[in-house]
């Protein structure tokens, strides 16, 4: 690696900075081209830091207009000004002002990082190293100081100015401008900094706290959107309430603002008092947004509000400690989530999302640990891992304490460090000693990268009557971790009898939750023996996904159909027929490649086993929707050494055709049973009834492409339908099948909709994730259409990001696809690094497929490494990539 190349912040390394900056006064006069930032910072020497040491602030793409310390501007050789710093040399031992006027361009700031425009919006984004790109400052989490900021604008283009906190005073200039002066009294970390200028319609109301805080909420929206804020608004009041009886935990201003702008990096932001959101998590109505739509606003209203405290209140002391905010404020939006829905649901749903997304991350070139121990750009590490597998040990931790166990943990870990910026070690250290345990061996979970592995065998003593369980961990090497220690893996697990039912179990030292029993797996191998127990049937495992981990147990059919038809744990009921179905796919895909017909018979048990699910009338719709759903493609793959993606696609078509034709009595009559949902409401009930009725629906288009009557079924829905969800299911089975209904549908779709962004990505990404054989050339069509612009996060996702997840197009054996998808990086990379690296990690999964394509992905990955002037971010993800 050459001096040029960007270089790796190790965890290691970190200290206290020298320098604390108490307060900060902000003054913005808004401009699009030239806003002039006067910030007044009050310095002081850090009693801890190297006495007399160079004041270094962080600074990226902003103009220095004017620096003053103390009220005396400084000659240039009292600073220096470097690509990404300004340095005081010799600054004063004792406290200071340093007052510096920068100019930045609001309107062309294209990365998303920083101030910028969103349709004429004035917006920021800070997290995680944004503030820099306004002024130059301490850009790191440690510094926390009260701001009081002053926006200046014109009143016309800009009547709504808002920044965090309290608002101080407002009144007109001269010229046509205005002003308002904001002040959040909580001390707070940089990147919780944020500022939004301009024309927007607000829907307003309030919740009043448990102990009688009347707090004003508002929604900022584009005008004419206001009518579509009314379920956000509903999921931030049930928020607050949430998080005040189940975790005693309340807010702490009489204002909480929202903005929702178009153009955004990711999906929202936590910004104290004014929470920053992508308006794909804040606008919905039933003619505009799915099931899936109103459950993520949910979601993400619940998360960036929860935040308030895990995160704002408490925040982290350095970026490898993201986890410490993000993890927990999953494992809290997940809780709340499971709360007002239905909880076995959602953990199956958040258990596909973890396999999609965080295994491969764990298996692959870019695995890190939780707590990672070195970045180049710490943007691209909020990630599945830091995120969902964070998540998952906040879970594991609340497995072994239990919830009031937990909430002691969560009061004492407040107690300690509200106002302060934490570690996870402090984290930690509050859950054990509120309870008393001891997590040395446990926190491997924080620095340790990889799945791990269990493997299991049962063996039972006739004669005396015991059980006995072997349990073997271990965790494949990931990059600079090529060994791993035996971790502490609390491990649930139920045994059923002859009739089906739990048989009750007790192990000295494990935990017992219910009719599960929580094994204490923490050696590379032991044994787990149950006395007085008769001979199980079956034995269920990993009950409530209670660990991240792969679960290898050989079971066969009849085992897993027993599961299937009692287990008492649904997570374990579903988690069987995935199993099942993943071993017969698998089967499929070898016989196959020897040369086997992809639609030869599937074993019957296993359709038979779908049959039961259908006809139980006591399941919950939504469970029963997931529960005769197959394991994806990808999740497939990532069971092979070697992927083959044709074959994959051509066994899993098989068997959805062969349940299709054997059940299509039984799909007909839930369709029929659960078409009319009524006025439509997004709660989980009717939502659940709908997931039903549509994949009923998905299983019988498997016999639409010879079946006009079918097809016409399903047109028939995309036509009649009512709200977004049954018409969006019906046009995702449209557009997989070749023909004039295909055609149609999508056309009626774009006119019905053609003024509507959101709308409108929808349809970029239902065609980018079609199976036709001309998708890239289609979706290379679709770049010239009005309804796509390369500078829109939103569309870059839903066209080429929806592309690239398309694994049988994506992966064409030509190589297209990934030239594609490299021409886009590189076409991105200067504009918006940060949407530019996140896209490109896919690439990085060079190492699974045959050689052929192999060397087609690692060329273009070679390729995006020579471009010249490559960001931080894209060369990281790149060159990590290539395992250099
Ligand atoms: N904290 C933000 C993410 C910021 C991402 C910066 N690249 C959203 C969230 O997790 O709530
Ligand atoms: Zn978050």
């Amino acid at each position: 690696m050459s001096a040029s190349q960007p270089q790796a912040i190790h965890r290691k390394d970190y200290r206290q900075p020298d320098y604390w900056i108490r307060e900060v006064a902000l003054d913005f006069d808004l401009l699009p081209e030239a806003t002039k930032v006067t910030a007044r910072l009050s310095v002081e020497p850090n009693a801890a830091g190297t006495a007399g040491a160079a004041l270094v602030l962080d600074g990226e793409d902003v103009k220095l207009l004017a620096l003053k310390l103390d009220g005396q501007a400084l000659s240039a050789a009292d600073y220096t000004v470097e690509e990404r710093s300004l340095s005081i040399e010799k600054p004063p031992a004792t406290a200071f002002t340093l007052e510096i006027v920068t100019e930045i361009a609001p309107a062309k700031n294209t990365h998303l990082s920083g101030l910028y425009q969103s349709s004429g919006v004035y917006c920021t984004q800070c997290e995680a190293q944004g503030f820099r790109r306004i002024t130059y400052f301490l850009d790191r989490p440690d510094v926390m100081a009260v701001y009081r900021v002053t926006v200046r604008a014109d009143k016309k283009l800009c009547p709504v100015l808002l920044s965090n906190g309290n608002l101080e005073e407002q009144g007109d200039l001269d010229g046509g401008r205005h002003y308002a002066v904001w002040h959040d009294p909580f001390p707070k970390p940089s990147y919780l900094f944020a500022l939004v200028a301009g024309d927007l319609a607000c829907n307003e109301d309030s919740f009043t706290t448990q102990s009688g805080r009347k707090v004003t909420l508002r929604i900022f929206v584009e005008h004419g959107k206001e009518g579509r804020t009314g379920y956000a608004m509903d999921a931030l009041k049930r928020s607050m309430r949430w998080d005040e009886t189940r975790f005693g935990l309340e807010y702490d201003l009489d204002l909480f603002n929202i903005v929702a702008v178009s153009d955004f990096n990711m999906g929202a932001m936590e910004n104290k008092s004014l929470n920053v959101f992508n308006d794909k998590y804040i606008l919905a109505d039933p003619e505009t947004a799915t099931d899936a739509d109103y459950a993520g606003i949910e979601t993400v209203v619940a998360h960036e509000y929860f935040h308030n405290w895990t995160g704002d209140r408490i925040t982290c002391r350095d970026w490898f400690q993201l986890s410490l905010k993000e993890g927990l404020t999953v494992f809290r939006d997940q809780e709340f989530s499971s709360d007002m829905r239905s909880r076995p649901v959602k953990r199956i749903k958040d258990v596909r999302n973890l396999r999609a997304r965080q295994f491969p991350e764990d298996a692959g070139p870019l695995a890190h640990p939780v707590r990672p121990d070195s970045y180049i750009a710490i943007d691209n590490f909020y990630t599945a891992t830091v995120y969902e597998k964070g998540a998952e040990v906040i879970r594991m931790m609340h497995t072994r304490l239990g919830e009031a166990g937990f909430q002691k943990g969560m009061r004492l870990y407040v107690e300690r460090h509200d106002g302060e910026a934490a570690t996870c070690d402090d984290f930690a250290a509050a859950m054990a000693d509120a309870n008393n345990v001891d997590f040395a061996q446990f926190k491997l979970w924080y620095s340790q990268s990889g799945t791990p592995q269990l493997d299991l065998a049962g063996r039972y003593d006739a004669q005396v009557g015991a059980y006995e369980l072997t349990v073997s961990q271990s965790c494949p090497p990931t990059p600079g971790q090529p060994d791993k220690a035996p971790m502490h893996i609390p491990f649930a697990i139920g045994l059923l009898d002859e009739q089906g039912r739990d048989i009750p179990l007790k192990l000295e030292g494990a935990v017992a939750a219910g009719a599960s029993i929580v094994l204490p797996v923490t050696q590379a191998k032991q044994s787990f023996r149950f006395a007085n127990v008769p001979q199980p049937k079956a034995v269920s495992l990993n009950r409530g996904f209670s660990a991240p981990v792969n679960v290898r147990m050989p079971q066969d059919g009849a085992e897993r159909a027993f599961l299937i038809a009692h287990d008492s744990d649904p997570f374990a009921r579903w988690e069987a027929g995935q199993q099942y179905a993943t071993e017969l796919l698998l089967q499929r895909v070898a016989d196959i490649r020897a040369g086997k017909p992809a639609d030869a018979p599937y074993d019957a048990a296993f359709i038979d086993a779908v049959r039961q699910i259908l006809q139980d009338d006591g399941l919950e719709h939504a469970f029963v929707a997931e529960a005769i759903g197959l394991p994806d493609e990808d999740y497939i793959a990532d069971r092979m050494e070697v992927v083959d993606v044709d074959a994959i696609h051509a066994a899993r078509k098989a068997l959805r055709r062969q349940i299709a034709t054997a059940l299509r009595a039984d799909f007909e009559r839930l369709y029929a049973a659960n078409r009319d949902t009524g006025a439509y409401s997004p709660d989980a009930a009717p939502a659940g009834r709908r997931a039903l009725k549509n994949s009923a629906l998905g299983y019988l288009s498997a016999l639409a492409e010879a079946d006009a009557g079918l097809r016409g079924q399903i047109a028939a829905q995309y036509r009649a339908a009512d709200n977004m969800t049954d018409r969006m299911v019906a046009l995702r089975l449209l557009v997989d099948i070749a023909g004039p209904e295909r055609q149609a549908a999508l056309a009626d779709f774009y006119d019905r909709f053609r003024d509507d962004a959101l709308v409108l990505d929808k349809w970029l990404a239902l065609q980018a994730i079609s199976v036709l054989p001309d998708t890239l050339d289609r979706v290379k069509d679709l770049m010239a259409h009005p309804a796509f612009s390369m500078q829109k996060p939103n569309k870059v996702r839903a066209l080429i990001g929806s592309f690239t997840a398309n694994t049988l197009r994506y992966h064409a054996a030509d190589g297209a696809g990934y030239a594609f998808h490299a021409d886009r990086i590189l076409e991105l990379d200067p504009k918006n690094p940060q949407v530019a690296a996140r896209m490109l990690a896919l690439l990085g999964r060079w190492r699974r497929f045959d050689a052929g394509r192999q060397d087609k992905m690692k060329a273009e990955l070679q390729r995006i490494l020579a471009a010249p002037k490559l960001s931080r971010e894209t060369y990281e993800i790149a060159s990590k990539s290539l395992g250099s």
